[in-house]
């Protein structure tokens, strides 16, 4: 029997969490050839889901708004994967998105979640290169200390640039 699955996706407000859930959306019923221009968001109170559906199942993600932080942890119990999004055009929030993330990968209830992490923006003149947010997250470490298995991807929700990645990631996870 096909369990559907729950996947959370996290990430500060603004990072583009609600506007990669439509592209997603989009391109599971349409195919990546048509995107066209990139549907307008509203930041998110409280959470947004979406069903998805891949090539051999359903998942449900649920996005919690940014603004949510304090409360995601009511959320972490029944899920089996996290996808987490960093704005690489936004170098302020990066300290604030690496607390969380680390609070993320070391809370209990995700210990084997299979966590995705997303940089998102690529799209915009002034992101840094990978190699440079990188290692402002400490990202080696992290991901070497971490008890989950952890992918790293760099995409533009606005372009369409790495989506297909985060759908074969999707489809790949295996719940347990
Ligand atoms: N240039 C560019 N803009 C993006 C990209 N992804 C999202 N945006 C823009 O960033 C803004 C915020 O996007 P949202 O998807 O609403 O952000 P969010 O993460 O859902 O924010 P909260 O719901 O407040 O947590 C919107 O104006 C988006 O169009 C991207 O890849 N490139
Ligand atoms: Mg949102």
């Amino acid at each position: 029997m096909t369990k559907n699955e729950t996947c959370l996706l996290l990430g500060a407000t603004g990072v583009g969490k609600t506007l990669l859930l439509k592209r997603l959306q989009k391109i599971t019923l349409h195919g990546l050839g048509e995107l066209g221009s990139p549907p307008s968001t509203l930041p998110t109170v409280g959470t947004n889901l979406t069903d998805l559906t891949l090539k051999k199942k359903k998942v449900t993600v649920r996005e919690l708004g940014g603004c949510m932080g304090p409360i995601w942890p009511s959320y972490f119990q029944d899920c089996s994967s996290v996808i987490f999004m960093v704005d690489s055009a936004n170098i302020a929030q990066v300290s604030a998105s690496c607390i969380q993330l680390l609070s993320v990968l070391s809370a209990e209830p995700l210990r084997s979640a299979s966590v995705l992490i997303l940089f998102n923006k690529r799209d915009m003149p002034c992101t840094m290169s990978l190699i440079e947010i990188k290692s402002i997250f400490r990202m080696d470490d992290i991901i070497a200390s971490a008890t989950q298995p952890i992918t790293t991807l760099e995409i533009s929700a606005r372009s369409g640039q790495g989506l297909q990645e985060v759908l074969i990631w999707l489809e790949s996870i295996t719940v347990k």
